[in-house]
Protein backbone atom coordinates (compact mmCIF):
# COMPACT_ATOMS: atom_id res chain seq x y z
CA UNK A 1 0.00 0.00 0.00
CA UNK A 2 1.18 3.56 -1.24
CA UNK A 3 1.74 6.64 1.37
CA UNK A 4 -1.66 8.56 1.20
CA UNK A 5 -3.08 6.86 -1.47
CA UNK A 6 -6.63 8.54 -1.42
CA UNK A 7 -5.15 12.63 -1.53
CA UNK A 8 -4.92 13.57 -5.13
CA UNK A 9 -1.95 14.23 -6.77
CA UNK A 10 -2.16 17.41 -9.43
CA UNK A 11 -5.61 17.27 -8.69
CA UNK A 12 -6.48 13.97 -10.21
CA UNK A 13 -7.94 12.00 -7.42
CA UNK A 14 -6.45 8.28 -7.36
CA UNK A 15 -9.46 6.91 -5.65
CA UNK A 16 -13.33 6.97 -6.11
CA UNK A 17 -13.66 8.97 -9.45
CA UNK A 18 -16.26 11.86 -9.38
CA UNK A 19 -19.44 11.27 -9.69
CA UNK A 20 -21.56 12.80 -12.78
CA UNK A 21 -19.06 15.07 -13.28
CA UNK A 22 -17.11 14.63 -16.63
CA UNK A 23 -19.85 14.14 -18.29
CA UNK A 24 -19.37 15.27 -22.21
CA UNK A 25 -22.16 17.54 -21.82
CA UNK A 26 -20.00 19.12 -18.25
CA UNK A 27 -16.81 19.06 -20.38
CA UNK A 28 -18.03 20.65 -22.98
CA UNK A 29 -19.66 23.67 -20.95
CA UNK A 30 -16.47 23.96 -18.85
CA UNK A 31 -14.39 24.09 -22.21
CA UNK A 32 -16.99 26.78 -23.07
CA UNK A 33 -16.24 28.66 -20.15
CA UNK A 34 -12.85 28.27 -20.50
CA UNK A 35 -12.85 29.98 -23.36
CA UNK A 36 -15.22 32.72 -22.49
CA UNK A 37 -11.93 33.68 -20.22
CA UNK A 38 -10.20 34.40 -23.53
CA UNK A 39 -7.54 32.18 -22.35
CA UNK A 40 -6.15 34.13 -19.19
CA UNK A 41 -6.69 31.50 -17.30
CA UNK A 42 -3.43 30.29 -15.83
CA UNK A 43 -2.37 26.81 -15.05
CA UNK A 44 -3.73 25.81 -11.86
CA UNK A 45 -0.28 25.30 -9.40
CA UNK A 46 0.15 21.34 -8.65
CA UNK A 47 -0.40 20.50 -4.65
CA UNK A 48 2.83 19.74 -2.96
CA UNK A 49 2.88 15.90 -2.09
CA UNK A 50 0.41 14.81 0.64
CA UNK A 51 -1.46 18.54 0.22
CA UNK A 52 -5.17 18.23 -0.76
CA UNK A 53 -5.98 19.91 -3.57
CA UNK A 54 -9.72 21.37 -3.95
CA UNK A 55 -10.64 23.84 -7.14
CA UNK A 56 -13.43 25.99 -6.56
CA UNK A 57 -15.49 26.81 -9.72
CA UNK A 58 -17.47 29.83 -11.03
CA UNK A 59 -20.42 27.58 -11.55
CA UNK A 60 -20.64 27.06 -7.97
CA UNK A 61 -19.21 23.93 -7.54
CA UNK A 62 -15.70 21.71 -6.88
CA UNK A 63 -13.96 20.03 -9.63
CA UNK A 64 -14.86 16.82 -7.68
CA UNK A 65 -17.34 15.25 -5.85
CA UNK A 66 -15.92 13.42 -3.48
CA UNK A 67 -12.48 13.85 -1.92
CA UNK A 68 -10.19 11.96 0.56
CA UNK A 69 -7.62 12.08 2.72
CA UNK A 70 -6.20 10.00 5.63
CA UNK A 71 -7.17 10.68 9.97
CA UNK A 72 -4.66 12.90 11.44
CA UNK A 73 -3.53 16.76 10.36
CA UNK A 74 -4.93 17.10 6.72
CA UNK A 75 -3.56 20.09 4.99
CA UNK A 76 -6.06 22.07 2.30
CA UNK A 77 -4.53 24.08 -0.65
CA UNK A 78 -7.77 25.56 -2.03
CA UNK A 79 -7.48 26.69 -5.50
CA UNK A 80 -9.86 28.96 -7.65
CA UNK A 81 -10.18 28.23 -11.68
CA UNK A 82 -12.86 31.15 -12.03
CA UNK A 83 -13.07 34.62 -11.10
CA UNK A 84 -15.69 35.02 -8.42
CA UNK A 85 -15.12 34.88 -4.28
CA UNK A 86 -15.22 31.50 -2.92
CA UNK A 87 -14.92 29.99 0.72
CA UNK A 88 -14.32 26.44 1.60
CA UNK A 89 -15.12 25.01 5.01
CA UNK A 90 -15.92 21.73 6.58
CA UNK A 91 -19.55 21.56 8.08
CA UNK A 92 -19.58 21.57 11.87
CA UNK A 93 -15.42 22.29 11.82
CA UNK A 94 -16.36 25.81 10.15
CA UNK A 95 -14.56 27.29 13.64
CA UNK A 96 -11.45 25.94 12.86
CA UNK A 97 -10.80 26.18 9.19
CA UNK A 98 -12.14 28.60 6.62
CA UNK A 99 -10.09 29.23 3.35
CA UNK A 100 -10.96 31.72 0.90
CA UNK A 101 -10.01 32.73 -2.63
CA UNK A 102 -10.67 35.51 -5.12
CA UNK A 103 -8.21 35.00 -8.21
CA UNK A 104 -4.85 35.76 -5.69
CA UNK A 105 -2.88 32.87 -4.32
CA UNK A 106 -4.33 29.96 -3.38
CA UNK A 107 -5.85 29.54 0.26
CA UNK A 108 -4.02 27.03 2.35
CA UNK A 109 -5.06 25.43 5.27
CA UNK A 110 -4.74 22.61 8.04
CA UNK A 111 -6.95 21.01 10.21
CA UNK A 112 -6.86 17.77 12.26
CA UNK A 113 -9.99 15.27 11.48
CA UNK A 114 -10.91 11.92 12.69
CA UNK A 115 -11.79 8.89 10.30
CA UNK A 116 -15.44 9.57 9.14
CA UNK A 117 -17.63 11.47 6.81
CA UNK A 118 -17.38 14.89 6.06
CA UNK A 119 -19.14 17.72 4.22
CA UNK A 120 -16.95 20.56 2.15
CA UNK A 121 -19.02 23.82 0.74
CA UNK A 122 -18.43 26.84 0.23
CA UNK A 123 -20.74 29.84 2.69
CA UNK A 124 -20.68 32.32 0.56
CA UNK A 125 -24.39 33.12 0.64
CA UNK A 126 -26.43 31.29 -2.09
CA UNK A 127 -23.03 29.09 -3.36
CA UNK A 128 -24.11 25.96 -1.00
CA UNK A 129 -27.85 26.64 -1.83
CA UNK A 130 -26.37 26.50 -5.97
CA UNK A 131 -24.32 23.14 -5.20
CA UNK A 132 -21.16 24.22 -3.82
CA UNK A 133 -20.55 21.35 -1.53
CA UNK A 134 -18.60 17.80 -1.86
CA UNK A 135 -18.26 14.62 0.40
CA UNK A 136 -14.81 14.20 2.53
CA UNK A 137 -13.69 11.01 3.53
CA UNK A 138 -11.55 10.89 6.14
CA UNK A 139 -10.01 7.34 6.99
CU1 LIG B 1 -18.60 29.83 -3.54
Amino acid sequence: MRDAPAIPNRGLPTVFPPVGRFTPTGVLALAGLLAACGGAAAPLPPPADGVLQVVGLDTLDFDFDQYEAEPGEITIQYVLDGRQWHSLVIEGHEDHLRLEVSGGPPGVGSINLDAGRYILYCDIPGHREGGMEARLLVG
